[in-house]
């Protein structure tokens, strides 16, 4: 049997599943905030022009409105100007969006401490236990951060000192776009970078370091808790927006059942 009658057999039998990891899209999505003087995205719009009446008897439809970096989005290496003779969201290789992706969780440390950094050692334990980072996959970053999508404010965590969100270490961000065999890192919160990577030496390192060497980020997912640490092969769908610097995205993933 082939690969794909294979796959096409373990969906319909159930011994395969499909986990969404997107949020949904609405008015209500959160957004990053920056500090001044930086201008800011604006929300995700949904604008109707007809549903059954006299602009269109027997259609709905809407147009909407968005920043690119909203929700559930990619972020191709043309964003950062690290990144900046590099891809744009249109001429990321289809074959570099879907791969193995492998889940880290540190859910109860960032719930004990908003800031909390994942490290090259962090990543060096895992692997011992799992195996090496996937050759062209993702590293999926669990932090528990999904439960608070729904809300804005818990989402961002800020206060006066700015927001309190976690993410990695400057040097594992380099450790990634560097050293490891990756081509992308997915997290939970509004952006790869923790809250307080503003201040880093350097600042916002995922999106220097990773962006930087042609390698992706993907935010806000979902539902990182239904997938296997390792095992899990990704489908990483962004509008193909003509010199884009990225897109909300429909994230699936492909899951065996023990
Ligand atoms: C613009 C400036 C800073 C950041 C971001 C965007 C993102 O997180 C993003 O969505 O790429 S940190
Ligand atoms: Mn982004």
């Amino acid at each position: 049997m082939g690969a794909l009658a294979g796959l096409v057999k373990a969906l319909r039998s159930g011994s395969m599943e499909v986990v969404d990891l997107t949020q949904p899209l609405s008015e209500t999505t959160p957004i990053i905030q920056l500090p001044p003087p930086f201008a800011n995205t604006p929300a995700f719009q949904l604008h109707e022009i007809s549903r059954y009446d006299d602009r269109g008897p027997a259609w709905y439809w809407n147009w909407f409105a968005s920043g690119e970096h909203t929700g559930t989005h990619f972020d191709a290496p043309i964003h950062w100007v690290s990144g900046r003779d590099g891809q744009d969201v249109a001429q990321v290789p289809v074959e570099r969006l879907i791969g193995p992706a492998v889940v880290i969780d540190r859910s109860e440390e960032a719930s004990r401490d908003p800031d909390y950094l994942l490290s090259v050692d962090d990543i060096r334990a895992f692997e011992k236990q799992h195996g090496r980072l996937p050759e062209g996959g993702w590293l999926l970053y669990r932090t528990g951060w999904d439960a608070r999508a729904h809300d804005q404010q818990r989402f961002l965590n800020a206060d006066q000192s700015g927001p309190h969100t976690p993410g990695i270490e400057p040097e594992c961000a380099r450790w990634l776009a560097e050293e490891a065999p990756i081509v992308g890192l997915g997290v939970e919160t509004v952006g790869t970078d923790a809250g307080k990577a503003h201040s880093f030496e350097p600042a916002f390192p995922c999106h220097q370091y990773l962006l930087g060497r042609d390698k992706y980020g993907l935010t806000q997912l979902a539902n990182l808790a239904r997938l296997p640490p390792t095992g899990a092969v990704i489908v990483v769908l962004p509008l193909k927006i003509v010199s884009g610097s990225g897109s909300p995205c429909r994230v699936l993933a492909l899951v065996e059942k023990g």
